[in-house]
């Protein structure tokens, strides 16, 4: 049997909390597969989360990611995204590379989310690129399922889109190049709740063992690993990471 224990952890000079859409499901946030479910399962989400799925309706793509915003504001951050957030002040560096386009790391206080996949909370013009400066009004809750006609940009009329990258987006340069950097720096990775499917994101995991670091999963399934520097936590990251902080000793095999 092979231990990770807390002791690891805390030996490290820099963490890398990688996430996916599974640190926030237990905040009530459905994953990106699961966000297509009751009124909304009729769509397939990475045929909804394109530039030419806006062109072709923008009004259904955007009532899609309003009722999703509408989710990330009534939600609040889980066990898990606290439990990184206590972890950045038990190390010496930490930082946080999320896949998710949810604010729930922020508002558990972890500082400098690097957002690979963009924000639900950055609205900006289809046509000129610019922030969009009115205010989304959370009051009229979208209805599940329901579209909603976008705002319009007030410089150039053009039509507000959801801040985040779509499939066939490429990620934002800043973000990425920080993100290979700390990938290539740190010297263990946690990566928790990502299926690993979407590129290039899925490569930091990567980039960082071949670095040498340690890396962790956390995921409802266990991981495939190789190796003496790999290992897989299977179970809910709102229950795992705690625990991990807890001084929890956690045995499982390789
Ligand atoms: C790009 C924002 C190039 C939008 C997202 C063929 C092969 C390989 C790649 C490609 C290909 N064809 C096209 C591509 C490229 C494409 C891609 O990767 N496609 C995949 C699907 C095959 N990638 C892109 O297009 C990227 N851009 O490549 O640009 C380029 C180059 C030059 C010039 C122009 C372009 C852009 C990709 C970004 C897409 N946007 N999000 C939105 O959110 O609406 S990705 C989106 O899906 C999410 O952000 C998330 O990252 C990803 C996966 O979603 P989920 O499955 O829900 O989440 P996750 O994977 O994290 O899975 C949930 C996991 O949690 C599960 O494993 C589950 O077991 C676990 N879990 C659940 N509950 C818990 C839990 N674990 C622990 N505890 C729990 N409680
Ligand atoms: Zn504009």
């Amino acid at each position: 049997m092979i231990e990770f224990q807390l002791q690891t952890l805390l030996e490290a000079r820099h963490v890398v909390v990688f996430t996916g859409a599974g640190v926030s499901a237990e905040s009530g946030i459905p994953t990106f597969r699961d966000a297509l479910t009751g009124l909304w399962s009729r769509f397939d989400p990475a045929a909804l989360a394109t530039p030419e799925a806006f062109r072709k309706d923008p009004a259904l793509v955007w009532g899609w990611y309003e009722w999703r915003r509408s989710k990330v504001l009534a939600a609040s951050p889980n066990a898990a995204h606290l439990a990184i957030a206590e972890l950045a002040r038990r190390v010496p560096k930490l930082t946080v590379i999320t896949q998710n386009v949810d604010d729930l790391h922020e508002r558990a206080g972890s500082r400098d989310v690097i957002h690979l996949h963009g924000s639900l909370h950055a609205p900006r013009c289809f046509a000129c690129t610019r922030p969009y400066a009115g205010s989304l009004d959370p009051l009229n809750e979208p209805e599940e399922g329901r579209s909603l006609e976008p705002p319009r940009c007030h410089r150039c009329n053009g039509k507000i889109r959801p801040g985040v990258v779509w499939f066939g987006e490429s990620l934002p340069a800043q973000a990425w190049r920080e993100a290979m950097a700390a990938a290539e720096d740190c010297d263990l990775l946690l990566s928790i709740g990502t299926s690993g499917l979407v590129q290039p994101a899925a490569q930091i995991p990567r980039m960082a063992r071949a670095r040498g670091a340690t890396v962790v999963h956390v995921n409802l399934q266990p991981e495939s690993v190789e190796g003496d520097n790999e290992f897989s936590l299977v179970g809910r990251a709102a229950e795992i990471l705690p625990g991990l902080l807890g001084g929890g000793e956690k045995k499982y095999c390789e």
